[in-house]
């Protein structure tokens, strides 16, 4: 039931921008930016059969993922319409081995912007949720590598959130202040605002883990899912971590990505996936690991760097932890 004053995304950006009597507004473009990549992504993907969109772009991307085309077209979305923000120094993407440099700190780049374009878009084929991902970072002008720039741990991000192209068009975001959630309302074409100031429940017995792999998991993991079948837990995992990730957040219960053998490290990247939805569920009151220590607090050496992830609500991850521990 929404029982708000009826306030756009844009709005809402304005109100928040009004805290801070110095802001620019810069910020505000640039939120303003992955808006509106976010509506024509989201048109794209619902008619993404009769555009053409679904299949493998031929390519293979710096994951050595094969590209499906809606990877590339999305990511060309978010470059084009961010390429034009004066504000921004470095983009990076999921597909791009490289971040790009834009501007100079020297030269008005204030922020790095990181992004995964289509999150799960193997998933597209059979009309599942897939979503994008975005991070706000600030740029240091003192460093000149833009690798190092973007290479700072998630508790520096100044903003973060997803949109999740499921049944409805959601725009999930941080800066810091809480956790908003605005739905797309195509009649106007704006994302509004449903939810001010989300809180996770601290407990559901539901984890998301892809079980399928649980052999190859470290014995902690085995312990836990043991102990929770014991439990009574259920499972869900669409294996879009978008959708995966928003139930979570919304419903409460944990989600689990675990070293496995093909993936030793994780297989979900740290700079634009795990950090971003690391800051929305810690701001939801929930907490966020690799296993061991805080994921904000992971120092990242690469662009594309992975890590094991176990997020959610925070007597949810204490049970997997507990046992991790052994
Ligand atoms: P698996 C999608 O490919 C993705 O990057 C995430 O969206 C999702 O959580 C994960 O991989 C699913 O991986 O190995 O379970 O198919």
């Amino acid at each position: 039931m929404v029982t708000d004053n009826l306030t756009s995304l844009q709005t809402f950006i304005l109100e928040e921008e009004s805290r801070f009597p110095n802001a620019s507004g810069e910020f505000s473009w640039i939120v303003s930016a992955i808006s509106l990549a976010a509506k024509m992504i989201a048109y794209k993907v619902r008619h993404v059969r009769l555009q053409g969109g679904v299949g493998k772009e031929g390519d293979v991307n710096v994951q050595g993922e094969e590209q499906i085309k809606m990877d590339v077209i999305a990511n060309e979305v978010i470059m084009r319409v961010l390429g034009s923000r004066s504000s921004i120094a470095v983009l990076g993407s999921e597909e791009d081995e490289q971040p790009t440099i834009l501007r100079k700190g020297t030269d008005g780049g204030k922020y790095c912007v990181l992004f995964d374009p289509l999150d799960g878009s193997s998933n597209l084929d059979t009309a599942v949720g897939v979503g994008t991902i975005f991070t706000i970072l600030r740029n240091d002008p003192n460093i000149p590598d833009a690798v190092r720039t973007v290479c700072q741990p998630g508790m520096q991000q100044v903003a973060a959130g997803y949109v999740l192209y499921g049944s409805s068009t959601v725009f999930v975001i941080t800066t810091g202040h809480g956790v908003h959630m605005f739905e797309l309302d195509m009649s106007v074409g704006s994302f509004l605002l449903v939810q001010r100031d989300l809180k996770m429940p601290r407990r559901n017995k539901v984890y998301s883990v892809n079980e399928a792999y649980s052999e190859g998991f470290p014995a902690g993991y085995q312990r836990y899912l043991k102990w929770a079948h014991e439990q009574g837990y259920s499972s869900r995992y669409i294996g879009s971590m978008v959708a995966d990730i928003h139930r979570t957040l919304v419903n409460g219960g944990v989600f689990l990505y675990p070293p496995t053998k093909k993936h030793p490290g994780g297989k979900l990247r740290l700079l634009y996936e795990a950090n971003p939805m690391s800051f929305l569920v810690e701001q939801a009151g929930g907490t966020s690991t690799d296993g061991g220590r805080r994921t904000m607090e992971i120092v990242p050496t690469e662009v594309h760097a992975r890590t094991p992830l176990v997020m959610g609500s925070a007597d949810e991850v204490a049970h997997v932890m507990n046992h991790l521990r052994g």
